[in-house]
């Protein structure tokens, strides 16, 4: 008999696609790992974005590759774990495709959920908090419907090579281990309290720093972020009582 499904996942920052085809089909095998050792204790799973390095669907066109990672996905969608994904800075273009093919919730910006009376903020990360002035610029052009409409003219081949080549601009420093501001530097510590002057959550959920943070914002408040696996292979597990960060390890 299967066992009970009580627990929820959360993971951000595969990265799926760099630093090149071997080591992304490296790193794709150890989340079909990971994936199969959550998937008869999963209720949930949410991955908090940047899951691709890039993403784009056409209407009639979705990238190449990923095809382990996808099947995996839909195997634990078909199981009954609901999975719900978030838009992060490389892959927002996610337009329906993974909710048609496996029943995906995508999730655009932050959701707000309540497990076990814990209150969850749940967001990727990015454009969030003070600062980073240019890229809220860029989010705003990434997210309008004319510049993605514009841009899925563009031939694929080509389309696909000029992106490629952006996202391939942060690649080094995705490859890189990040490293902690301290609490008082560190941004979304910042935009979290701010939140919580207004309405409380138990946990604060994040992908985007690439750095996996458990910091206590008060005394039944924290921050939590997920990660990424390119150095950490780190994830967050909720059990109906509490939220910790885990490192898989094969
Ligand atoms: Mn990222």
């Amino acid at each position: 008999m299967a066992e009970e499904r009580n627990k929820i996942y959360f993971a951000s920052d595969f990265h799926l696609g760099v630093p090149d085809y071997s080591k992304s089909r490296q790193r794709e095998a150890l989340i079909v790992h990971w994936l199969d050792s959550i998937k008869e204790d999963a209720a949930e799973l949410y991955l908090v974005g940047d899951i691709f390095d890039f993403w784009f669907e056409y209407k009639r066109a979705v990238p190449r590759g990923f095809i382990r990672f996808l099947g995996k996905l839909a195997e634990l969608s078909d199981k009954g774990v609901k999975v719900t994904m978030f838009k992060g800075n490389h892959d927002m273009w996610m337009f329906g495709y993974l909710t048609q093919e496996m029943g995906v919730t995508i999730v655009s910006d932050e959701l707000i959920i309540d497990r076990s009376g814990k209150k969850f903020y749940i967001h990727h990360g990015d454009g969030l908090g003070p600062g980073d002035a240019k890229y809220k610029i860029l989010k705003k052009i990434f997210r309008s419907r004319i510049c993605q409409w514009l841009f899925a003219r563009i031939h694929p081949n080509l389309g696909m090579a000029i992106a490629l080549g952006w996202s391939g601009h942060s690649r080094l420093k995705n490859m890189k281990k990040e490293v902690f501001l301290g609490e008082d530097r560190e941004w979304l510590v910042d935009y979290s309290r701010e939140i919580l002057k207004k309405e409380h959550f138990d946990y604060f959920i994040y992908g985007h720093r690439h750095l996996p943070l458990d910091i206590a914002l008060n005394e039944s408040s924290r921050y939590i972020n997920l990660g990424e696996w390119i150095n950490y292979y780190s994830y967050g597990v909720f059990d109906g009582n509490e939220l910790k960060l885990q490192y898989f390890k094969q």
